[in-house]
Order: structure tokens, then sequence, then C-alpha cells
């Protein structure tokens, strides 16, 4: 990767609040922008999130509940701005579909394509389902049910605006082919691969007629017709960082994306529509787009339509945030599905990090406070045989984050935390075996003080090594294991024995 680092995630639609599956992305985008910040600058990241506000979906749940559309996402985006400040997600953009910044910028897009004849109108006859806002073709279709979320179709007949998806479908094969990195994990790749072998690529409607849905972005050249909602939120990607010159060409610090970091549900707008988009425009198409798998409750996955959410602010009252955060990015390896359940957070909290780490923490603060009143032991002369150990252990945990969050395109925080729970496990058994008890008793005074110190060393790292992960506890460890005095406050974390 280069010197600079873009990452994105969803623009969450806001008919709804949030819920875990969206805290996911965020999060998990969170401790990339954080780990790259560590790695490249804090100025050589930018990390956007944002909201999804156009389309039928949310004027539908505005006018339910008894909002104009622009009122209703007022009041709703607050609820993501909240969540994301309570789970310390460091974005450094959100960009809402609705702002004007976006708006026009969709606008000169539309303008642009349009110019050059890569939109065009034509008479659309066909299967459309609602609360998807999606086009279906007879042959998609099993039955008169979306093959997507199994609710009823709608026969429409409608005059609308096309862009020319189909004839950019063999150099979207070739760019796939040349790019092994460009779509993440590998059967994910292998996926959307197969699928533009096997299928040729319908034109992609964009245009919804106005009297139908008024709630979208106004095409330039068409009075009767909003944008569709897909077409107008996949741009906020260039919005939010950059700007078309007076050549129509697109200027701009960041783009390209490092990583648009998404669910599996949209990868095919990511991989297909998104790139065709930008090849149009003649702008470069992101580096990597990584589809990580769901959270699911039992069988289902969780989601608004199927009504069975989870408040991620429940989890993180009950649980704490570092907590939540933890179990997230640990439980399963990026990618793949997982199950939530309490449960499952309340195993991992009381064996990783109220067991491992946590006990680790509150030991050393314990020795240091009745073995030196509280003042952190200088480094002495003695070799401690441990100390190599450790350090080569650091070394190698260092490398391998990097190549696990950043050069193999995996992004495997729970490989990264497994590794850095290794070197937790690694102090912990030192502990053990030293029995630092009798080397007091044996008036091993310098013996004594060379094991601490390796203790308070080790732990720091290891705060450094979890900051991108759990700021929050990185950041206690820190305040706790001070400069020179200990501050010993409550356990880190304290064991959950019901739930
Ligand atoms: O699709 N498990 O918005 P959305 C894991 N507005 N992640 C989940 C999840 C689950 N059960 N449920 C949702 C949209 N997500 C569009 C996106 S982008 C230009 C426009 C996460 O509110 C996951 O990141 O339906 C998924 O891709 C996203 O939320 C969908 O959010």
């Amino acid at each position: 990767m280069a010197n600079n680092f873009y990452i994105t995630t969803p623009l969450y639609y806001v008919n709804a609040s949030p819920h875990i599956g969206h805290s996911y992305t965020n999060i998990a985008a969170d401790c990339l922008a954080r780990y790259m910040r560590q790695l490249l600058g804090k100025e050589n990241v930018w990390f956007l999130t944002g909201t999804d506000e156009h389309g039928q979906k949310i004027q539908k749940a505005a006018l339910e509940q008894g909002y104009s559309p622009q009122d209703f996402t007022d009041r709703m985006v607050v609820k993501f701005k909240e969540l994301w400040a309570r789970l310390n997600i460091s974005y450094d953009d959100f960009i809402r579909t609705t702002e004007e910044r976006h708006v026009h910028f969709v606008q000169k897009v539309l303008d642009i394509l349009h110019r050059n004849k890569k939109i065009y109108l034509a008479k659309y006859e066909g299967w459309y389902c609602t609360p998807c806002e999606t086009f279906w073709t007879q042959m998609q279709l099993k039955d008169q049910n979306c093959p997507d979320c199994k609710r009823p179709l709608e026969r429409i007949s409608e005059t609308n605006y096309f862009f020319r998806l189909s004839e950019y479908q063999d150099w979207l094969i070739r760019h796939i082919k040349t790019h092994p990195e460009f779509i993440r994990p590998q059967f994910r790749y292998n996926e959307v691969l197969s699928f533009l072998e096997l299928n040729r690529l319908q034109d992609l409607c964009i245009s919804r007629p106005k009297q139908r849905l008024g709630w979208g972005i106004p095409l330039p050249f068409s009075l009767q017709h909003v944008t569709y909602v897909w077409f107008d939120a996949l741009i906020n990607y260039i919005s939010a960082v950059g700007r078309f010159n007076e050549r129509d060409h697109y200027q701009s610090r960041w783009w390209p994306a490092d990583v648009h970091l998404i669910g599996k549900d949209i990868l095919r707008q990511h991989a297909i529509y998104w790139p065709i988009m930008l090849r149009a425009l003649e702008i470069e198409p992101p580096v990597t787009i990584f589809a990580h798998g769901w959270w699911m409750v039992g069988q289902d996955k969780m989601s608004k339509s199927r009504g069975n959410v989870i408040s991620p602010l429940e989890m993180v009252d009950r649980f704490g945030i570092d907590a939540y955060r933890y179990f997230l990015l640990r439980d399963i390896p990026f990618g793949l599905d997982g199950n939530f359940s309490e449960e499952a957070i309340v195993k991992r909290l009381n064996s990783d990090l109220a067991n491992d780490l946590g006990n680790l923490v509150y030991r050393t603060l314990s020795m240091i406070e009745k073995y030196y009143q509280g003042v952190i032991p200088p480094p002495t002369k003695f070799e401690e045989a441990q100390a190599k150990e450790i350090e080569d252990k650091i070394e190698s945990i260092s490398k391998e984050l990097k190549d696990y969050l950043s050069t193999s395109y995996d992004f495997n925080f729970s490989s990264a935390l497994e590794d850095i729970w290794e070197l937790v496990n690694m102090a912990n058994r030192y502990i053990e075996f030293k029995k630092p008890w009798n080397l007091l008793k044996e008036s091993k005074t310098e013996q004594l003080q060379a094991f601490i110190r390796l203790l308070v060393d080790t732990i720091r790292k290891i705060a450094n090594l979890l900051s991108a992960f759990m700021p929050q506890t990185a950041e206690a460890i820190n305040q706790q294991l001070g400069m020179n005095r200990i501050q010993k406050g409550k356990p880190l974390f304290p064991r959950i024995e019901s739930i």
C-alpha cells in the first residue's frame, strides 16, 4: 500500500436505528484506520463513513412516523453519530447524501455521463421490488417474489434513464483478473468473477419517475426523474474527497480508496456497478473491496426487515465498549458469518479479557504496590533470562500484524488478536514460573526488580499493540502504569458471573 490510506464504510440507510451489523463494519474500519495512523502518521489516513438518506425506504419510514423526509433524516442521523461517538469510532469525515456538497457532485456526474452518451432514455417494463428498489428480469425469477428479500414484486411500466453498464463487462473481467487484491476475501473474488463470466450484464436503470418517488436527487436533464438511490450513494466515496476540474477531470488527495469495507449483501453494487461507473468517468477504481460476513441470530441474518436486531448500545452498557469491540473482531475470522449471542460475549470477556489480560495487569500492579510502594522500579543491569524471548515475540507480532492488517489485504483481526494474546499468556506463564514472591523471600532483589520491570515494559507494549483494537483499554493501562507511580484502579475487566 502507498503512503496514503483511504478507508470507507457503507453509508447506512437511516430508515431505522443502527444495529450490531452496522457497528461491526464501523468498528473494523476504525481498527484499520487507527492501525494505519500508527504506521503512516495521522495526516496520511482518511476514514470516511456516513448515511444514505434518499430513496423509497427512507421516504416510507418518514411518512409512517409523520415527518418530512428531510426532518426525519435529520433526526435519525443523530442516532448514528451518537453510536459512533460511544464506540470510539475515529472517522475523519461523515457524509450525508442529502448534503449540498454531495447533491451537486452527483448532478455533475450525471451531467458528464449524459453528455458522453453513457446514459440514455428508454421504456422499461418488468418486475420491481419496492423495498429493495431493484428491477428484475423474468429470467432471474423463480416465482413472483424478489430473489433477494423474497417479498412480492410489482409489475411496472415506465420511462427511465439507463446507464451503459453492459458496455464495460469485458473491461471489468480483465481488471479483476489482473488485480487479485481487487475483491476480498478470495472466495468473494471467485464468486464475482464467475458471475461475470457466466452472465451478461444488463444496463442499469438509474432513475425513478418523480411521481412514484419524490425523495431523491433530481436528474439535471429531466424534471420528471430523480436518481436511483444506489447510483447516488456509491458516488459518496468520491464526492467526499475530491472535485472535478473544468475539463471534467477528477482530482483528489485521497482517491483511489485503499479499502471499501462492506458487508457481503452489497458486493454486487460495489464490485460491479461502482468500478464501471468510475471507468465511465475515467476515474481509477478502488484498490480493494472487502466484503465481510453477517452476524446471525440463530439461522437468520440480523436485519431491520427481519425484526431481530440487537442494539449495540445495550450491549455496550452491559459489557463495556472494548469487550464489545474485542468480541466482534476476535470471535470470527473477518469475511465469515458469525453467531451473535450474549453467552459468546461473556465467554470471551471472562476468559481472554478478565482472566488473561486483566489479570496480568492487576497482578503486576499489585506486586509494584506491595514490593515497591507503588513506584515503578527503574531498569537494572541484571540480564533477565526471559527478556530476549519476549523481545523476539514482540518483534514477530509487530511484523505479523502488518501482514494481517495491511499487506495481505485479508484484514485478519482475529489472528492479529490471537497473536497479541500469545504475548499476554507468555507473560502470565512467566509469573507462574518465576514466582516473584519467592525472589523477595530469598532476597534476590535485583532479579526481582529486573523481572517486574520486564513485566511493566511488556504490558506497555501490549497496550500499544492493542490500541487500534481497544483504544480505551490501551489508555487505561497506560494510565495505571503511568510514568513513575502506578495508579491502581478497579480491574480492567470484572468477570461476569451470570447474564
Ligand atoms: O446497504 N451483519 O445500507 P444498510 C454484518 N445504504 N453486517 C451487517 C449486517 C449483519 N447482520 N447487517 C447490516 C445499505 N450490516 C446501503 C449502502 S453504500 C454506498 C450504500 C452492515 O443500512 C454491512 O456493512 O442496509 C452492510 O453492508 C451494511 O450494514 C448495510 O447497511
